[in-house]
């Protein structure tokens, strides 16, 4: 497992942007990096599973990247997908998952000031197994949400499926938003164990960002759009 990340080939590594758009834009990964200034970020993880964590990430807003790229206004969601290397990733010789992976969110959740694209971590530059070159960190959603090793984005007009919800769509929904009081199917997400600590925690809405980010959600039924 070590050696396969370790020698996971992130560069040369081009982003293509793709969908509603005037001119698709393919950018070289090291272009994009540089044309933002980038800020840590300390957010709260939490996974579906109910485990979580606390993580300074380095990155910048998604939303600039989007705006770079000038969605037409019909655009209102917005795909991503990610690596497909067989050759490099043994798991993707595996049918667990339609590889490559993908996710997808709405546009203004996209444009959410607090949707990270991250491409470092503690300090450092993005650990391959955490999602190099440049994955999205969506703090307020389940860790599933966040693409990995992105290669490709999508601007669309309907609700792209996702890997984990065209698998399995009873456990896995759009929204994947972090929610004490809908349970997974299997089990309760009231309560989180953060990783390091003996007793659990009370989870939070949308993982504490409530504040933040419940005005994308007013008026929804959250166990149905979950
Ligand atoms: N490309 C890609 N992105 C992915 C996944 C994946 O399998 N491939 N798994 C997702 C899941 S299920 C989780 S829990 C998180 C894990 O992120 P981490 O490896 O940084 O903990 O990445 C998400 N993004
Ligand atoms: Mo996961």
């Amino acid at each position: 497992m070590k050696k396969l990340s370790r020698d996971f080939r992130s560069r040369l590594w081009t982003l293509k942007v793709q969908g509603l758009l005037g001119k698709p834009p393919a950018f070289d990964i090291d272009e994009i990096i540089g044309m933002f200034p980038l800020e840590e970020r300390i957010y709260r993880w939490r996974c579906v599973e109910a485990w979580s964590m606390v993580i300074p990430w380095i990155g910048f807003p998604l939303a600039e990247f989007i705006k770079k790229c000038d969605p037409a206004s019909k655009a209102k969601d917005v795909e991503f997908t990610t690596i497909f290397a067989p050759g490099q990733m043994p798991g993707q010789r595996t049918d667990i998952l339609k590889w490559p992976y993908e996710e997808g969110l709405r546009m203004d959740e996209a444009l959410h000031p607090l949707a990270l694209t991250a491409v470092g971590m503690y300090g450092e530059v993005l650990p391959n197994q955490n999602g190099s070159p440049l994955r999205l960190v969506v703090p307020w959603k389940y860790g599933f949400k966040s693409a990995k090793s992105i290669v490709g984005i999508r601007f669309v007009e309907n609700m792209p499926k996702g890997s984990w919800r065209r698998a399995n769509p009873d456990e896995y929904g759009f929204y994947g938003n972090v929610n004490p009081e809908v349970s997974h199917p299997r089990w309760s997400q009231a309560t989180e164990r953060r990783i390091g600590e003996e007793d659990r925690r009370k989870t939070m809405m949308f993982n504490g960002y409530e504040a933040e980010v419940g005005r994308l959600y007013s008026g929804m039924n959250l166990k149905k759009f979950y």
